[in-house]
């Protein structure tokens, strides 16, 4: 289920810009993980508890909380734009999307503006289109993740100006020249309608996951690391290193996403080691893209626990993508071999000294992005 679906959300309640006070509510069934940890001490429920809020760098804000219920949590934080920036981009990374402030949350009526009464509507009144629109980029503009994401936010009035045009020159011809106004509907509604990839993108709602899956030892950590530019995960050659899964909030080509190194699936006795496993099965089963990571030092055809289970897990989950690690270990013909197995799966290949070309871009496609967005009329 979604996290929409089960209410995970964050609010400004008081009005934007900067204030004495400003009142965030982070509400679902994420709260307490939430409280764990990120505030310094427990919030009881119906009593106000000045506390600490911490991310990864250390303190926001002392604000004082207040908790109505066991999923819903009032922050009173001291109304600084940035602390309010930080509080929202924080509940966003720990998996709450985003309500909007009411005064921003009124809808664009671009479902009647494909008729053509509804273009003659806008057009006769596009200033009152072009504020509504500028009220929507504003309230985003603030908490736009990446500068991509805001490149595409400010792209908006120029796209959707771009757009009107077309149903305007469409709408002008149809006396002399009779447009197929169904075939047009669609076409421009295949293109707008693309919400997920956008809000992806975007990252206002929360960041995609991408998680990294495979056997133990494969290069998960590695990979994750690579992608990280950084050492966030531990690598060793000992399997079950990884015991755990590990988030980490990493960059890709402009487009902010949610790591997910998982621990190496194999059956195993240990209970602590099982519950790991599945709890991050129900993580993955959620992420937008899934990295199989392929150890390709081990014999494809060699009748191996280990080359079997490679193979049952492109399986396991959806929006598979392979990634063939250790590629610097054998020859080409046998990352051939493992290629020919995956079949019609993607794959990139990985390893010491090897680039990693085009895992982005098969990552971002994966998650629906490919680079038109700018021209791409946003629906709020
Ligand atoms: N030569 C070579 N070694 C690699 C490559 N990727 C990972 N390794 C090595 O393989 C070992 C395991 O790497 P990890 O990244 O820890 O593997 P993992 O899948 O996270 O392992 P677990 O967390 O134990 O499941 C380490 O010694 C790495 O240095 C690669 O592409 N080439
Ligand atoms: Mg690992």
């Amino acid at each position: 289920m979604s996290d929409k679906a089960q209410g995970n959300s964050v609010r400004l309640l008081t009005a934007p810009g900067t204030a004495a006070i400003a009142v965030v509510r982070i509400r679902g069934h994420r709260v307490a993980e939430f409280i764990r940890r990120r505030i310094s001490r427990d919030v009881p429920q119906g009593r106000l508890t000045h506390v600490e809020l911490c991310d990864e760098e250390g303190v926001i804000d002392d604000p004082v909380a207040l908790r109505h219920a066991e999923d819903d949590l009032e922050l009173s934080l001291h109304g600084g734009a940035w602390v309010v920036e930080a509080v929202i981009r924080l509940a966003l990374r720990d998996g709450f999307m985003l309500e909007h402030h009411e005064a921003a949350s009124i809808d664009l009526p671009w479902h009647v503006v494909l008729t053509p009464r509804g273009v003659d509507q806008v057009c006769e009144d596009e200033r009152v289109f072009a504020q509504q629109l500028e009220r929507k980029i504003e309230a985003d503009v603030s908490i736009a993740p990446t500068q991509r994401a805001l490149s595409v936010l400010l792209s908006q009035t120029s796209a959707w100006r771009a757009r009107i045009m077309r149903w305007r020159d469409a709408r002008r011809t149809m006396e002399s020249d009779p447009v197929d106004w169904e075939a047009l509907k669609r076409r421009e509604l295949d293109f707008i309608r693309s919400d997920r990839a956008m809000g992806n993108l975007l990252g206002l709602r929360g960041s995609p996951t991408v998680a990294i899956v495979g056997i133990p030892n494969a290069g998960k950590s590695t990979l994750a690391n690579r992608l990280l530019g950084r050492e966030g995960s531990i690598v060793s050659p000992t399997a079950g290193t990884t015991r755990d899964w590990v988030e980490h909030e990493a960059e890709l080509d402009g487009v902010r996403v949610r790591l997910l190194d998982t621990p190496g699936v194999r059956e195993t006795n240990d209970t602590i080691e099982a519950e790991a496993i599945e709890s991050s099965r129900c993580a993955i089963e959620q992420a937008g893209v899934v990295l199989l990571v392929i150890d390709v030092s081990i014999d494809p055809e060699g009748g191996s626990i280990d080359a079997k289970l490679q193979l049952e897990m492109l399986y396991r989950f959806d929006r598979v993508k392979c990634v063939l690690s250790k590629c610097d270990l054998v020859d080409a013909a046998r990352v051939d071999r493992w290629r020919r197995l995956l079949n019609h799966y993607e794959s990139v290949r990985s390893g010491r000294n090897v680039p990693l070309s085009g895992l982005c871009d098969l990552i971002l496609r994966g998650l629906g992005i490919d680079g038109r967005e700018s021209e791409r009329p946003l629906v709020w």
